[in-house]
């Protein structure tokens, strides 16, 4: 006859031992199986309970059972606590270090032509002058017959100018008709610049058919030729960082009158150097066209020109940037070189 006191009691011993040395949870999983499972150690023991003489069973059941409820304790609390520190481990190596620097991301710059149009409009704003835009997609009316363009003019041939195939419309050739849409909206006086996007059809390693242009124009009484001489030379010193010596030659707009272009002293070589890529050697650099403007583009902005009179310009913001960053090629303003482009610095 078997003494199940011992025999319960070496099971005991041989869990308690087995228990505690399950660190993790899945070892506390595997003691449950051998004990509880379906063939597990305890388990046989209590089917074996009915091969007993029935006078042994009570008490051997009784002292089986109490060690099933001990050892389904034990196992419940160590499961607990082993997956407590389970999560606990898991939280700690998930965990982000909010302490640490950040990767960084690097600088972003705007397109050397958008830093020159910021520069230019800023300079032009201290002396006076409010910014407009206007459509892209201009009229006839507005981009040549109000500007005193006359109907054959080769600008409007279809050779030179971008037509849309239905309504008339077409790419603005300047940005001369924002211009008069602020005469009409504002009247005089008005001082105001226009930057912005124009189209040409030309393409070739000087011209793009899409470049960058700000044109300006300033309309109050008794304007004189002083007056413009002493605006832009005040600009071209501010946007090329010192004093430059200035030229007019006479020419000619269909919306100005007299016209004139302005040279200004090389930014490269100031006259020194016979072989200088940017002045082709001559000393003087073509920075833009002005004049006083014609009474009849007052008239078509229902400004009197018995009243008032005005000057107005045009400059190329692509070729402001050329000469200010030293390119020979304009067209690596719109090629999306990132390299080059981030090359210009950060604002
Ligand atoms: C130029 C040169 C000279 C000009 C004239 C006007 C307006 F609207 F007043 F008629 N806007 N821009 C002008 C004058 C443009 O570009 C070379």
């Amino acid at each position: 006859m078997s003494d199940h006191r011992s025999d319960v009691q070496r099971m005991r011993t041989v869990f308690v031992e087995a228990l505690s040395l399950a660190g993790k949870s899945g070892e506390v999983e595997a003691l449950r199986i051998r004990f509880l499972g379906k063939k597990g150690e305890l388990t046989a023991a209590l089917k074996s309970l009915g091969k007993l003489p029935s006078e042994e069973r009570p008490s051997a059941g009784a002292a089986w059972n109490a060690l099933r409820v001990e050892m389904e304790e034990a196992l419940d609390k160590a499961m607990t606590s082993t997956l407590l520190v389970e999560a606990e481990e898991a939280e700690r190596r998930q965990s982000v270090d909010v302490t640490q620097p950040g990767c960084g991301r690097p600088y972003g710059a705007f397109h050397p032509v958008v830093q020159v149009m910021h520069d230019v409009v800023d300079i032009f704003v201290g002396l006076g002058f409010s910014v407009a835009s206007g459509p892209e997609i201009e009229d006839d009316f507005h981009n040549f017959e109000a500007l005193n363009i006359p109907p054959h003019h080769p600008a409007r041939d279809m050779q030179d100018t971008f037509y849309l195939r239905q309504g008339g419309l077409l790419l603005r050739t300047h940005t001369s008709p924002v211009q008069v849409r602020s005469m009409l909206r504002y009247g005089a006086p008005l001082r105001v610049v226009c930057p912005g996007r124009v189209y040409r059809r030309d393409s070739d390693p000087t011209h793009s058919p899409m470049f960058h242009q700000l044109e300006g124009l300033l309309v109050e009484e008794n304007v004189s030729i002083a007056d413009i001489k002493g605006c832009l030379e005040v600009f071209v010193n501010r946007i090329f960082g010192r004093p430059l010596k200035a030229r007019y030659r006479s020419s000619f707009f269909p919306f100005t009158e007299p016209s004139m272009e302005m040279d200004v002293e090389c930014v490269a070589c100031s006259g020194d150097d016979p072989n200088c890529r940017i002045c082709k050697g001559t000393g003087w650099l073509e920075v833009m066209g002005l004049g006083m403007i014609h009474p009849n583009v007052l008239r078509s902005g229902r400004i009197d020109p018995e009243r008032y009179n005005g000057f107005a310009w045009g400059m190329g913001l692509d070729r402001i940037a050329m000469l200010k960053y030293g390119l020979d090629d304009l067209r690596v303003l719109f090629q999306g070189d990132a390299a080059f482009l981030s090359s210009g610095g950060v604002r």
